[in-house]
């Protein structure tokens, strides 16, 4: 199906009252590092004036099919945020898959929504920080996929504009950032066998297996009995019921790090109901839309581990939220990951690079997903399973322009 989309014309943008002489005087999340110098802060906050919101949509193959409970694909619509302000790119992606399936947002909801509201109300007038973002963002509601796009974008501009790394924008202290890798449903066990394999030879230190009723049981224990001590999950997506309690039952005997998300999206009750009586931690996925759902399932004991993306809750602004829960509440977390292309991993590095994120995250070699990616250098998994957190400004990669041009499918141009 084709959709006809109007691309907008490009204005000049006027002249915006930020400059980049006014970097670095204002706080723009209480995760910035101190500064030891006390300033007097000037009147005036600097602010970002936004000129132009692009919109890309870019179809990456993937190098093999990708199969969870909900469905299986064999390419990526990615869908990149393009910001520009005074000269510079803020780059962003909008994590959305092309059907309802993951969540109730699609490529297009989220195109429909950041052109016709979310992109309009950045235009509006300048921006001084993400809290003044997120302050505009939040009367629309839910969408969080497509403001998250915003936000992803408009940290790197702001991270440009101080002449900083996205993790040191985000307090981030780690250099280096431990990934696992998340295993789709395959056609027969031994190919699973073999999956399993090749990514624990190249290093990845957690291995998650997807699974869905009839591909459970015993491919956990086939999984299990081949490599008896490895880091293993299970991720169900959301495919049970607690009606399935007495079969869930059954994954206590794999000593499993977590079972993410095993019943529906919502129903944090039932995962309550079921974490009572289960040995192995659930971890929510899906159900964390944000920090009030955090808290909510902390509270409940629906989950002992949370699985954050930046995409699912909205934005910076309550993932670094769910973060500091977790920190004080002691509950493990970490980074999951949608297949993003190189400018959505290069966010979630930037959020893993966090103290509190003490498991893997799903932040795969770039090449684990695609033959091409959007960044370069692209991202690489080192034999210790880490992956570098750059330190350059902003992504801290050069996004490949020309590339990016010339996959593009639908572009739309917000001014
Ligand atoms: O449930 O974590 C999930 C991919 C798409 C949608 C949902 C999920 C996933 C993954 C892959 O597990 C994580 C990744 O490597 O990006
Ligand atoms: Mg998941």
């Amino acid at each position: 199906m084709s959709i006809l989309l109007q691309q907008l014309l490009h204005r000049e943008g006027r002249c915006g009252i930020f400059s980049p002489a006014m970097q670095g005087s204002s706080k723009i999340l209480d995760h910035q590092p101190e500064t030891q110098t006390p300033e007097i802060k000037p009147q005036i906050k600097p602010q970002i004036k936004i000129a132009g919101v692009e919109l890309r949509l870019i179809r990456l193959p993937l190098v093999e099919p990708f199969e969870t409970s909900f469905g299986k694909i064999d390419s990526r619509l990615i869908f990149l945020v393009c910001l520009e302000a005074e000269g510079l790119r803020g780059w962003g992606e909008v994590v959305a898959e092309e059907e309802p399936l993951y969540s109730y947002e699609t490529v297009q909801t989220a195109l429909h929504v950041i052109r016709d509201f979310l992109g309009p109300a950045v235009l509006a007038s300048p921006i001084s920080d993400l809290d003044d973002l997120v302050k505009r963002l939040a009367p629309f509601r839910g969408h969080n996929m497509a403001k998250a796009g915003l936000e992803l974008a408009f940290m790197d501009l702001m991270a440009q504009t101080r002449e900083q790394s996205l993790s040191a924008l985000n307090g981030g202290e780690l250099e280096r950032v431990a990934v696992g890798v998340s295993l789709g449903i395959q056609p027969t066990i031994s190919r699973l066998l073999e999956r399993v394999d090749r990514y624990l030879k190249l290093g990845y230190q957690r291995i998650k297996l997807k699974i869905k009723p009839g591909w459970d049981i015993d491919v956990v224990d086939e999984v299990r009995r081949k490599f008896p001590d490895i880091l293993l999950s299970v991720d169900a997506n959301a495919a049970y019921t607690f009606r399935d309690l007495d079969h869930l039952k059954q994954l206590d005997d794999f000593n499993l790090l977590m079972i993410e998300q095993p019943l529906q999206y919502d129903d944090l009750m039932d995962h309550a109901r079921l974490q009572e009586v289960m040995k192995t931690r659930l971890c929510l996925d899906e159900s964390i839309v944000n920090l009030r759902q955090a808290r909510l399932a902390l509270e409940l004991d629906s989950c002992r581990i949370i699985n954050v993306k930046v995409g699912r809750v909205g934005g910076y602004s309550e993932a670094l939220g769910i973060h500091d829960l977790c920190v004080s509440r002691e509950v493990p977390v970490w980074c999951g990951g949608m297949l993003e292309s190189g400018i959505g991993r290069a966010h979630n590095l930037a959020l893993a690079s966090l103290k509190g994120f003490t498991l893997p995250g799903d932040i795969s070699a770039s090449s684990r997903y695609f033959d091409r990616d959007v960044i370069s250098p692209e991202v690489t998994v080192d034999p210790d399973g880490t992956v570098v957190v750059p330190n350059g400004v902003g992504l801290g990669f050069e996004v490949d322009l020309d590339f990016i041009r010339h996959m593009t499918e639908t572009r739309v141009y917000v001014s």
